[in-house]
């Protein structure tokens, strides 16, 4: 189906101390990403990137969080900039750290709420990002957007989470890296968790489709978010934080030719890019080629899951 993808650069570094993923939406462009998606026959209107509006003022808190007010100033302008994109089409947000998801999601939320529709948040990671302001012991705040989506005590300084989502609608898919404090956490909340281990057993496919068909029986919005180091470093090395034994090229593919097939999704983020670290591009065209598939390019136009 055609769709008016709306492009919204989310030029993110606060939420790590790594810099270079300030590139990111920079080097979508370069890619051809807008140019792919055209080529598909969707509408594209690329709004530009998100401007960091007026910083709250704060007395920064103690301990090891890392540019909180920025973070919070992030949040609230990617929040209206997706709930705005929503009611016009599919936003595609180039970012950009993962701290840019505290405002995605809630912009996702806040319009889901709007429309009557539950959503859903498939997380696409080797991270869980499951960590409050009280539990981060690097301070990182891309480490932390599950948790404030899923509602958890511990953002002092953001806006409450629009209709925060209960646990059992949240997915986090290729997981390989779980802090302690967020590994307690999980295992009180309901959050669906296909971890390398279970992908490793059962595949890609039946956990996926187990996941989308909870999205299809309650009429749900999809917002998906997918963290480069959800791939394996070995494809996608431009990242600042990789873990070996990710997705390969192929998995990845499938993941996105799954969520395609199913027309469940509503929104996605395009995360953790770091062009500075890039091999000549080589990650930046990989995650074009990945937002290609889950808005419908295919090897071979067959009718689903026909495979004559
Ligand atoms: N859990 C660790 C590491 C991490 C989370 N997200 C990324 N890295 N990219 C932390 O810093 O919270
Ligand atoms: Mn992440
Ligand atoms: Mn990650």
């Amino acid at each position: 189906m055609r769709k008016t993808c709306i492009l919204i650069g989310a030029p993110i570094d606060s939420g790590q101390r790594r810099p270079g993923c300030l590139m990111g939406p920079a080097a979508y462009r370069v890619a051809g990403l807008g140019r792919a998606l055209a080529d598909l026959g969707h509408a594209v209107e690329d709004r530009g990137d998100v401007a960091l509006g007026p910083l709250p003022e704060m007395t920064p808190p103690e301990g090891p969080v890392h540019d909180l007010p920025e973070t919070i100033g992030w949040t609230a302008a990617l929040k209206t900039a997706v709930e705005e994109a929503l009611g016009d089409g599919f936003p595609i947000v180039m970012g950009g750290d993962h701290s840019l998801a505290l405002g995605t999601v809630a912009g996702a939320a806040a319009h889901a709420a709007a429309v009557g529709r539950p959503l859903f948040l498939l997380w696409l990671d080797a991270h869980s990002d499951f960590h409050t302001l009280q539990t981060t012991t690097s301070g990182n705040l891309h480490g932390v957007p599950v948790a404030y989506a899923a509602g958890r005590d511990g953002f002092d300084g953001f806006p409450p989470f629009p209709a925060p989502l209960p646990p059992e609608r949240i997915c986090l898919f290729g997981i390989r890296s779980v802090d302690p404090e967020e590994h307690a956490a999980l295992l009180l909340h309901d959050v669906s968790i296909i971890d390398m281990r279970v992908i490793d057993e059962f595949g890609i496919c039946a956990p996926m489709r187990e996941f989308l068909e909870k999205v299809r029986a309650a009429n749900g919005m999809l917002h998906v978010s997918l963290d480069v180091d959800f791939v394996d470093p070995a494809h996608a090395p431009a990242v600042g934080t990789t873990v070996p034994g990710g997705a390969t090229v192929r998995e990845a593919h499938l993941v996105m030719e799954l969520l395609h097939e199913s027309g469940l999704v509503t929104s996605l983020d395009l995360v953790e890019l770091n062009p500075f670290l890039d091999e000549r591009g080589r990650t930046a065209r990989l995650m074009v080629e990945l937002a290609a598939s889950i808005m419908g390019r295919k090897v071979f136009d067959r009718p689903t899951r026909s495979f004559g």
